[in-house]
């Protein structure tokens, strides 16, 4: 099958990335967004968004004439939807009096509703954006059959998640292994040869429902993990024991392979899609709640390790050093450092916030210092969230003259105590078991 046009729905961090990539091939692509903010930053050559390696090769897929961006799809040979599909804010559901949390699948919805007008005989539909399983079938078919064509028969549709991991989006989108999942066969071959125009890994074709289980069940599995290393990280702490050293050794073993214990988990991957499962079967999923809630909970034990360093919190100066969800990434989205922030101003703290990657962050009753030098002046205690690259190259020397601070809280094990500790600070590891 030829693709001359693609139509990319959705123009966030998967969208933009892929939208350039196939402009990059040689294929017309018309990204489609519905802020007309970002359509007007895209016209005129610019991004919204950091990802490494994405200015180069937008700026190149401009240049070529093939990209443009538009509030509304057009005729083309194949359309990707690549939107959000968060959880609902204001709705939860409940199981045996245990509440979970709901998809939000509005995004999705009206993205299948504005193709609708443009679909054709012979075109190709994916949804990209991670969804419960059955949302292929049950959601998008119907809506796009509204065209009076038949999925399967008139047009192919596919699921195709997308499993790049941020920060190294654009390398992975090509060599990443792919799964396409399409309502026939036939379709998941129609939607391989898309891909196929720039995916170098392996292309794997099935249905489309085993497509939306794979994805959720990538990062259900990585959740799980990434919740026994927090519940390790608080054990160690109880038992007076070095979590970290605990891990290394015990992933000496062949057969183990722990993650590491952190602030809790964030993005809008990792900690959303478990519960498109919890949701769908609250009955089957003890294991994947419970790992939810252990995730979650963990800003509540950075805190408590905070406390227990500090004493009371109540007016406390305390740089908050990293509020992305991960390092050398600008998303906020559901990060954990956020809310550790807002659980320390709780406690009576005055927390100055700052991350390099987002100093103009605006975030509803947190105070964001400009610059780093600002975040840490006048602070008691310099509470280390994330392992960003800048502050992983900080010399301990020359923040010891910026700062008040002597206390240092490592919450991600990323620093080496002993140059902090002949600077003159205290440093303090998140489960490291020496406090009392
Ligand atoms: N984290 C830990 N400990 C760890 C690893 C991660 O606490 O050992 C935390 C991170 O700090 C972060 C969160 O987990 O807050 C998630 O980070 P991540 O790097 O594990 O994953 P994401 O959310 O950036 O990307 C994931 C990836 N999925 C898997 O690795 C299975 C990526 O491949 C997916 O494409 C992406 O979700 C997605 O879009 O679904």
């Amino acid at each position: 099958m030829k693709y001359n046009k693609i139509c990319v729905i959705g123009l966030g961090y998967i969208g933009l990335p892929t939208a350039s990539t196939f402009a990059m091939n040689d294929v017309e692509v018309l990204g489609v967004d519905i802020s007309p903010t970002i359509i007007e930053t895209l016209n005129r050559g610019e991004i919204h968004i950091h990802e490494p390696g994405l200015p180069e090769i937008f700026a190149n897929a401009v240049k070529s004439g093939k990209f443009k961006a538009a509030l509304k799809p057009e005729e083309a040979d194949a359309f990707i939807i690549a939107v959000p599909t968060p959880f609902k804010e204001n709705e939860t559901g409940s199981y045996n009096g245990a509440t979970y949390k709901l998809a939000d699948m509005r995004a999705v919805t009206a993205a299948a509703e504005a193709i609708v007008p443009y679909l054709r005989k012979g075109n190709v539909v994916v949804l990209e954006s991670t969804s419960p399983p059955r949302t292929t079938f049950d959601l998008v078919a119907p809506i796009l059959e509204k065209s009076k064509l038949k999925s399967g028969t008139d047009f192919h549709l596919c699921y195709s998640p997308e499993r790049v991991l941020p920060g190294q989006i654009l390398r992975e989108l090509i060599e990443n292994s792919r799964v396409i999942g399409g309502v026939t066969p036939e379709s998941a071959k129609a939607g391989a040869d898309l891909y196929s125009i720039f995916v170098k890994g392996q292309i794997i074709q099935t249905d489309a429902t085993t497509a939306e289980m794979v994805k959720v069940m990538e990062n259900t599995y990585r959740d799980v993990n990434i919740a026994i290393a927090n519940e390790f990280s608080r054990l160690a702490d109880k038992f007076g024991v070095d979590v970290w050293e605990a891990i290394s050794i015990a992933n000496l073993h062949p057969r183990v392979k722990i993650l590491s214990p952190g602030p809790g988990v964030g993005g809008h991957c990792i900690s959303v899609d478990p519960w498109f499962l919890v949701e769908a079967a609250p009955d089957l999923t003890p294991l994947i709640y419970h790992s939810r809630q252990v995730n979650d909970s963990q800003p509540h034990f950075v805190v408590d390790v905070v406390k227990r360093t500090l004493g009371s919190l109540n007016g406390k100066k305390i740089a908050a050093l990293g509020l992305a969800y991960k390092p050398d990434v600008d998303d906020l989205r559901e990060s954990p450092a956020v809310e550790v922030v807002h659980l320390l101003e709780k406690e009576g703290a005055q927390v100055l916030a700052c991350d390099p990657f987002k100093p103009d962050a605006n975030l509803h009753g947190i105070t964001i210092a400009p610059t780093f030098e600002d975040a840490v002046q006048n602070a008691d205690a310099l509470l280390f969230l994330l392992k960003h690259t800048e502050f992983m190259q900080l010399n301990p020397e020359t923040v010891a003259q910026k700062t008040t601070a002597r206390t240092l809280i490592d919450t991600v094990n990323g620093w080496d105590a002993a140059p902090w500790q002949n600077a003159g600070f205290r440093v303090v590891k998140l489960g490291s078991g020496k406090l009392k």
